[in-house]
């Protein structure tokens, strides 16, 4: 996806994918760096300055291929603010200061159940659904790759959103049972004449399943208050 750059900071910023396997969290411990995160790279060295994760150890395929949207926000001191604007995959949409990456504000634009919240620091309070009840938003996500704008003159964002569920599933531990064995007179291939032994998966998995999406626009606005800034109104 496309990057964003800031001539005056001589920073690039990158949105990166989900971690893998995208749906067996349980096999991949910890935040998975840097997955699921924008990152600010200098220009000349490609050296990271900073990065900001939306959803660590992400459970859903929330990846934040999303384009990065710079705006130069006027505050009401008359001095101009660097902010990235980011409506995420995962359902909320962040304010970030892009000199440094820390976390001015961030709200749901659609509805959201995965986590209640986000904290001072923009870390999700994850709230998992049960197995087969509905997980908003589904792996489809809030919104993904289209193209987001904002109007210096509205002082609005707009992005492709819609809303959207999926279910986790716990598969049962089970293993499968070998398959007869192959003899010689049925193949002429040395390497089937031992037959073919298979162990079934064991232990958990888990998958995600999309229903009921219905497109939606979304226009999101962004204000300042007190000098923090409210992403949704
Ligand atoms: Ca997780
Ligand atoms: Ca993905």
């Amino acid at each position: 996806m496309t990057g964003s750059y800031d001539p005056d900071l001589n920073l690039t910023y990158w949105g990166i994918g989900n971690p893998d396997p995208d749906w067996n969290p349980e096999q991949r411990p910890g935040d998975n760096l840097y997955s699921d995160s924008v990152v600010a790279l200098n220009a000349d060295t490609g050296e990271l300055e900073w990065y900001f994760q939306f959803t660590p150890n992400d459970d859903y395929d929330y990846d934040s291929v999303q384009v990065p949207v710079l705006v130069d926000y006027p505050a009401q001191d008359g001095s101009t603010v660097k902010l990235m604007l980011w409506g995420n995959r995962n359902g909320f949409f962040y304010v970030l200061d892009r000199r440094n990456g820390q976390f001015v504000s961030g709200d749901p634009y659609v509805f959201v159940n995965w986590a209640e919240s986000l904290d001072d620091n923009g870390r999700p309070v994850e709230t998992p659904q049960a197995p087969g009840d509905p997980t908003y938003p589904g792996p489809a996500g809030g919104t993904n790759w289209y193209a987001p704008s904002y109007s210096p003159s509205t002082q609005l964002f707009y992005l492709s959103a819609w809303e959207g569920q999926g279910s986790i599933f716990e598969a049962e531990e089970s293993a499968l049972s070998p398959l007869p064995r192959a003899t010689a007179s049925s193949s002429s291939d040395s390497r089937t004449k031992e037959g073919l032994r298979t162990k079934g998966p064991r232990g958990s998995q888990r998958s995600c399943l999309s229903t009921n999406i219905s497109a939606k626009a979304a226009i999101l606005s962004s204000s300042t208050q007190s000098g923090r800034r409210r992403g949704v109104r």
